[in-house]
């Protein structure tokens, strides 16, 4: 073991982990792959499939993978899908086929979810999938198809059982008071052994598993589950293994769901996972699908960010994944088969924003060149790209998907613009490959006053910075939205040729019941703390009626380049406000 290994060893060791370290090379060896891949299949298979979000012939809310909990249903009720198991039409090949098709690289199955039910042949729990009619093991089916078609084998297993009856609590804050088995003489650490020797038969008999998906955690802290123990068993059994966050440790990967992350999480692995109509587990009811062009875009939008994108099918009761899901799934497909070096072993866009899409990135082995693939959503009509900012010689630029087109790529004032020849390669996005010199150097966008000397700062030009708020684009707003976490913060870069002693009013809208927020707007030079002024957030009737807010006072504004932030100082409601813009007029 090398010295370094030792002292990291030693340490863990000290601070009573016996959680094995191991140094940045061998963290970076590890997780290669997964960085490499960025696109996965997740599926929610199971006795929720059969439901398919009825109970006794009614609809049932929510997704289709709780209708246990939103059916109110005893273990003893929801037994009652066992027998109805059959998914005679499952073909571990076919669903390997469509997830390779669409360019994924690896595929994470739920083992098991809330329901306690095991899709697998446990020896230790007669709660599976041989207790059904189908008696066949469907982790080993996938897991040998994985490995016939070369993708990685993840496995998704929920900590929180609504089965076993050593699992508790009954619910905490999603209270389950009609789950009135007896609690006395349960043990949650009985519990955590037979969860360890489920995770001990999934790890050791189905071959290489690439990733364990960890789920349900919420209801207990890290402590309570034995984390750092089960985490240890993992890695014991699958050295190699990539292991998520919700096992109430970080480990090796953040799981932002359902959305995507403003800018990303800087210095984090990360996986945004999603749903493609609104249920993990399959419900007839849910036809509200995204379209491929939200989909792939999602797909290029996270991987601009520097995450992986673990994209959501909930096949039906007979096995069979829903033909939504798969045209959906082939559209994709044939879109990386053109552009898969774009996506693949691709890191984060170096530019904070970019006006006509996306950009990802792939800097050389010898860091002497890098490649920039810029993603273009909106294709320029006048066949000119500008990319603002870029300092960087270009080498020379060319079009995925279409060799015969020539693209000219010129250094100019604000950056390097291509000539872009003919109309879009493809509607949804067309990449553009432009060779640079050297790693990415790029400036700042930066915001000037406009002829009327106004300064607007607008909310597509700003740069959103944390996990939830996000830029949003409708006929009836252009705003910063989706302001949930008081921690996300919002920020302008602006350049000043000479001092400006100015108003400023705030356009916003702020449904009645979120009012309240406290803002601060402070415009600092870097070492230099300049002005800043409060605004308190009023209600304006919805979340799309925008009203102009002028700030006490004036605020004077200095010469040359500085940053104007908008922080949160309180927000006593669920969100803070959708930010249109601030304006600062010159007062003379
Ligand atoms: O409760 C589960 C849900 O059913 C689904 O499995 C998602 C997938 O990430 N995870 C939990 C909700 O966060």
């Amino acid at each position: 073991m090398s010295s370094r290994r030792l002292l990291a060893a030693s340490i863990v060791l000290a601070l009573g982990g016996i959680a094995s370290a191991e140094t940045k090379e061998e963290h970076d060896a590890r997780m290669k792959w997964w960085r490499e891949a960025r696109f996965g299949m997740f599926i929610h298979f199971g006795l929720y499939s059969v439901a398919a979000g009825k109970w006794e012939g009614k609809e049932v809310a929510d997704a289709g993978e709780w209708i246990q909990y939103f059916a109110h249903l005893l273990p003893a009720d929801y037994e009652k899908l066992a027998p109805r198991f059959n998914p005679v039409k499952f073909d571990a090949d076919e669903w390997v086929r469509i997830a390779k098709d669409a360019g994924m690289k690896y595929v994470v199955i739920t083992t098991k979810h809330h329901d306690g039910f095991a899709l697998f042949d446990s020896k230790v729990s007669d709660w599976d999938v041989m207790a059904t009619p189908f008696k066949r093991d469907v982790m080993k089916e996938l897991s040998q198809a994985c490995a016939r078609a070369g993708l990685v084998q993840g496995w998704y297993h929920s900590i929180m059982d609504w089965h076993h009856p050593d699992y508790l609590p009954r619910g905490t804050e999603k209270a389950r008071p009609w789950d009135t088995r007896p609690t006395a003489g349960a043990s949650y650490d009985r519990y955590l052994d037979y969860m360890k020797n489920q995770l001990s038969e999934l790890l050791t008999n189905y071959g290489p598993i690439g990733v364990l998906w960890f789920d349900g955690g919420w209801e207990h802290t890290a402590a309570e589950h034995h984390a750092t123990e089960v985490i240890d068993l993992i890695r014991k059994l699958q050295p190699n293994i990539v292991v998520n966050d919700r096992i109430n440790l970080p480990q090796d990967f953040s799981t932002p769901e359902q959305f995507i992350p403003a800018t990303g999480l800087p210095g984090r692995d990360w996986e945004t996972c999603m749903t493609m109509n609104d249920t993990w587990g399959f419900k007839e009811s849910d036809q509200n699908w995204k379209s491929t062009e939200t989909l792939l875009r999602n797909l290029i939008d996270i991987v601009s960010k520097g995450g992986n994108y673990l994209l959501n099918v909930g096949p039906t009761g007979e096995g069979r994944i829903p033909p939504a899901s798969v045209e959906r799934l082939a559209a994709i497909g044939k879109w990386m088969k053109v552009n898969g070096e774009a996506i693949y072993a691709t890191t984060a866009s170096p530019f904070r924003r970019l006006p006509f899409g996306r950009c990802t990135t792939k800097v050389l082995a010898d860091g002497k060149s890098t490649t920039l693939y810029l993603h273009v959503f909106d294709w320029p009509k006048d066949g000119k790209l500008v990319v603002s900012g870029l300092n960087n010689a270009p080498r020379g630029a060319r079009l995925l998907g279409d060799a015969s087109r020539k693209v000219t790529a010129a250094r100019g004032n604000d950056g390097v613009t291509l000539t872009l020849p003919g109309a879009a390669v493809d509607p949804i996005a067309s990449v553009v490959a432009l060779e640079i010199d050297g790693l990415p150097d790029v400036a700042l966008p930066r915001v000037h006053p406009s002829g009327d000397g106004v300064l607007r700062l607008l909310a597509e030009d700003a740069t959103i910075l944390g996990e939830r708020a996000a830029f949003e684009a409708a006929a009836d707003k252009r705003c910063i939205g989706f302001w949930t976490n008081a921690n996300d913060r919002v920020e302008w870069e602006v350049e000043l040729a000479t001092p400006m002693h100015a108003t400023a009013t705030v356009a916003y809208a702020c449904a009645s019941g979120n009012a309240g927020s406290e803002v601060m707007i402070a415009c600092a030079a870097p070492e230099a703390p300049g002005p800043e002024a409060l605004l308190t957030v009023a209600p304006t009737g919805s979340w799309t009626n925008f009203v102009l807010q002028p700030l006490a006072g004036f605020i004077d504004l200095p010469a040359g380049r500085f940053t104007v932030t908008v922080k949160v100082k309180s927000m006593p409601h669920g969100a803070v406000m959708n930010l249109q813009s601030i304006a600062f007029v010159p007062a003379r």
